[in-house]
């Protein structure tokens, strides 16, 4: 028997976004003082790299300026760029490291 009785039905697929955290990305910044080294130890002690990447990042830095060094929840970022720039900070180099949200 056909289904006669007037009523409409729409399948309604939902398929909701699911709500993550914003992440955010810690840049370390050129500058002119701080000497290759001490960038290279920071990147090992603060943020799990090795040495042979630590160096490839500090390169990056030095050339471009600037380089995304790791991305973190909102509290981890903030713990890394609060030690890094205490660490720069207690060895008197001008080292600068920010945060900033992702898209
Ligand atoms: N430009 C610095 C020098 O020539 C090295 C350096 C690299 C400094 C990366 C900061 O985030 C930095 N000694």
């Amino acid at each position: 028997k056909s289904d006669d009785d007037g009523d409409t039905s729409v399948i309604t697929a939902t398929r909701p976004k699911t709500q993550r955290p914003p992440l955010y990305k810690v840049m370390l910044l050129n500058d002119d003082y701080t000497p290759m080294e001490f960038v290279v130890h920071v990147l090992e002690r603060f943020f799990g790299l090795n040495h042979a990447e630590s160096f490839e990042i500090m390169l990056v830095v030095h050339k471009k300026g600037l380089a995304i060094v790791g991305v973190f929840s909102h509290e981890i970022a903030e713990t890394k760029v609060g030690q890094v720039m205490d660490f720069a900070r207690r060895h008197q180099h001008p080292l600068q490291c920010t945060m900033e949200r992702e898209e």
